[in-house]
């Protein structure tokens, strides 16, 4: 744990587009409540107003898309306001704070995605979050492929269009599942890679084998 005045546990999803970061927090969030953990629910981009209206123009303004480092400097400044106003809070205040996506997105997505270099991502993440970093990951890994046909069910039952993100091309997706990999190479103690070609519940089941013994 990077601060020791938390006292919530500090959890994020990551992966590739469909890798079901948001249907395992939903099955995540019923056992937490079953269990008893006072916890919250994140997203980022987003989880405040801010940074909420961020999130659209990071993934549907199209008009004047933004280059790579005002990219990154959009995802930053989202993630600044949620941390101060709503995870350091919760943490603090003793809360679980579990997050769809967190800072391993934007080293995957701006450093091994759009080409930036690592070691500057690192370091204006580190000026936008401080010391803030999750105490475990759970990295949905599914081979960009199954992705693609994933989001394309969702697209045709729901009518809601691919994102700047999503339509990025396989080369882009590939780069990503090899950097989120290497750092879970990297980082064997916080981020557990889970297999996501899994039914949703047996994937809740890897999650929660973790998850059980903490609390
Ligand atoms: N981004 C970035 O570049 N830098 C950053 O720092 C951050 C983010 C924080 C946010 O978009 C975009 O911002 C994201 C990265 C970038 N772009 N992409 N791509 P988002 O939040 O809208 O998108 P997302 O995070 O990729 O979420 P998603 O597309 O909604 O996917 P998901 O949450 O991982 O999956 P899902 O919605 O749970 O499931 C997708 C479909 O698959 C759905 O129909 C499910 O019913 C189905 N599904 C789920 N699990 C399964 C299993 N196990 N088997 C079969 N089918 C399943």
């Amino acid at each position: 744990m990077a601060e020791s005045c938390r006292r919530g546990l500090f959890v994020t999803l990551e992966g590739g587009e469909g890798a079901g970061k948001t249907t395992q927090i939903g099955l995540l969030g019923e056992r937490l409540g079953a269990a008893g953990v006072d916890f919250i629910v994140t997203r980022e981009p987003g989880g405040t107003p801010l940074a909420e209206s961020i999130r659209h123009l990071l993934k549907d303004y199209r008009e004047d898309p933004p280059n790579a480092k005002a990219e990154l400097l959009l995802f930053l400044a989202a993630r600044a306001q949620l941390v101060e106003s709503v995870i350091r809070p919760a943490l603090e205040s003793g809360r679980w704070v579990v997050s769809d996506r967190f800072s391993d997105s934007t080293f995957a997505y701006q450093a091994y995605g759009r080409g930036l270099d690592l070691e500057s991502v690192r370091q204006a993440n580190a000026f936008a979050c401080g010391a803030l970093e999750p105490d475990m990951t759970f990295l949905l890994d599914l081979d960009p492929v199954r992705a693609v046909e994933r989001r394309l069910g969702r697209e045709a039952a729901t009518g809601i269009a691919a994102d700047r993100f999503e339509t990025a091309g396989d080369g882009f997706h590939s780069r990503l599942r090899k950097g989120f990999l290497e750092m879970a190479g990297a980082n064997p103690g916080r981020i557990k890679v889970v297999d996501a070609s899994m039914s949703p519940r047996e994937v809740s089941d890897e999650i929660w084998k973790y998850l059980a013994p903490i609390i």
